[in-house]
């Protein structure tokens, strides 16, 4: 058995400090906007308050990607959350939809390295949408709001870990100005 004891790095449940911005669809908003106050409550519970949380909303899931993109690129926000809802109707439209912007939204947290947390339900009919967003499935808008202070906090550490030891914080050096 291994004797070694690895250094344990993870993101602390504490939004104090940290600046969140929620992208949400209003397709759907009958769901959205309950996966929303989820959110809003997770991040309240663990410290956030009202300037460090901006709420944009867009038509649909498919708007999604680029209005995460560009509000990672503003270097403003330590997290990002991504609501949506896609529910399958009669023809691919759904296929496309889900795809687009699961793929858009991954793209959009490896292109800037903030986090984008995926809070887009992809459900089959409407009651299943119904039970994610505060019925039996619990609500998936509360554990993207974990998820994102979770991943806010980690980024934060790991931006820092080659400077000064992980779990560590530290900001670049500033490269020294010649002449
Ligand atoms: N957008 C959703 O967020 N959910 C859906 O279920 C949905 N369906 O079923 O069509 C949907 N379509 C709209 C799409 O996201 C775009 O807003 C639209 O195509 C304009 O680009």
């Amino acid at each position: 058995m291994a004797k070694i004891e690895p250094t344990q790095v993870s993101g602390e449940l504490s939004a104090a400090g940290l600046r969140f911005a929620i992208a949400v669809s209003r397709f759907n908003s009958f769901i959205t906007e309950r996966l929303l106050a989820a959110a809003l409550d997770a991040l309240e519970r663990a410290g956030a308050t009202s300037k460090d949380v901006d709420v944009v909303r867009v038509p649909g899931a498919f708007e999604l990607p680029l209005t995460s993109k560009k509000l990672a690129q503003n270097g403003k926000y330590d997290a990002l959350i991504a609501i949506g809802c896609v529910i399958r109707g009669e023809t691919a439209h759904y296929d496309y939809v889900c795809s687009e912007t699961s793929r858009g939204l991954q793209l959009a947290q490896m292109d800037t390295g903030v986090p984008v947390i995926f809070c887009v339900l992809t459900v089959d009919t409407l009651e299943q949408a119904i039970d994610r967003a505060g019925l039996k499935g619990g609500n998936k808008g509360f554990e993207a709001g974990l998820a994102a202070i979770e991943m806010g906090r980690l980024a934060k550490k790991l931006h820092g870990a080659r400077n000064n030891g992980a779990g560590t914080s530290v900001a670049p050096k500033k490269k020294a100005r010649r002449g």
